[in-house]
């Protein structure tokens, strides 16, 4: 079984579209109940033989562990963790950001991935197998003016990637971190609330799109079993850094 967080929009549903064209089962979290509902019915016609869905926000510890010690016998057959739920909160300068931004994007890009891997954790190392895949940034790399909350999440999922591959060493289970650039999703317009700035943020250039990052993961599982893909960093071709981007105008 495949478990992708954040599962409903953006990479989240573009990996569940790619593991379900390959006949893979999937498990699908996200907080939209409606789009999980939705995205289930496709994902049987493209070829999953079995989606399970759940209403899950990463940032609420308990209703994980509710939700996973209430079906053991489904999380236990889990291969592949997709730690994918993530989000950015505002664009401002440190001294403009509001407390709720930093709340937001530690609780969502940190506290998640921590919670939903310390709930699976315990049944990849009793089979001693999986692979777990967390979604970093070029964020984490290259901090940005006024990206001074956004990047130090994504500095963390590469410290906790780095973290579990230490302690996890010896073991079957592999760990992988992706570190994409400028991807076309929802992020844009989450983090800068106001769909017509995030479509600028793309003007005149190529972004990735979510299908991109889905084939690198899909390419990193895929690996034999002695193969760990560290980390994949991916930029559209017209983005240098996160600050250097050619535009066509
Ligand atoms: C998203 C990429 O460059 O906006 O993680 O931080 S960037």
């Amino acid at each position: 079984m495949i478990l992708i967080t954040g599962a409903s929009s953006g990479i989240g549903a573009a990996c569940a579209k790619l593991f379900a064209k390959k006949g893979q089962p999937l498990i699908l979290w996200a907080r939209r109940q409606a789009r999980l509902e939705t995205l289930k019915r496709e994902l049987l016609e493209l070829g999953s033989p079995q989606v399970e869905i759940a209403t899950i926000d990463v940032r609420d510890a308990q209703s994980i562990e509710r939700e996973v010690a209430g079906r053991g016998d489904l999380y236990a057959q889990t291969d592949v963790l997709i730690n994918n739920a993530g989000m950015a909160s505002g664009l401002l300068a440190f001294q403009d950001s509001k407390i709720s931004d930093f709340d937001q994007m530690v609780d969502t890009n940190i506290k998640g991935i921590l919670y939903v891997t310390h709930a699976i954790l315990p049944f990849l190392i009793k089979k001693n197998h999986g692979h777990i895949i967390n979604l970093g940034s070029v964020a984490s790399r290259w901090t940005y003016p006024k990206g001074h909350t956004y990047c130090a999440t994504k500095a963390a999922v590469k410290s906790i990637s780095e973290g579990l591959r230490f302690d996890l060493n010896g073991t079957a289970i592999r760990v992988t971190e992706i570190s994409p650039g400028m991807v076309e999703t929802e992020f844009s317009e989450v983090r800068l609330g106001d769909a017509a700035k995030a479509k600028a943020i793309y003007q005149g250039m190529t972004p990735l799109t979510a299908v991109d990052i889905a084939e690198a993961i899909g390419w990193a599982v895929e690996r034999p079993a002695h193969v760990n893909i560290q980390e994949i960093v991916i930029y559209p071709a017209a983005q240098a850094s996160p600050t250097v981007v050619s535009r066509k105008t």
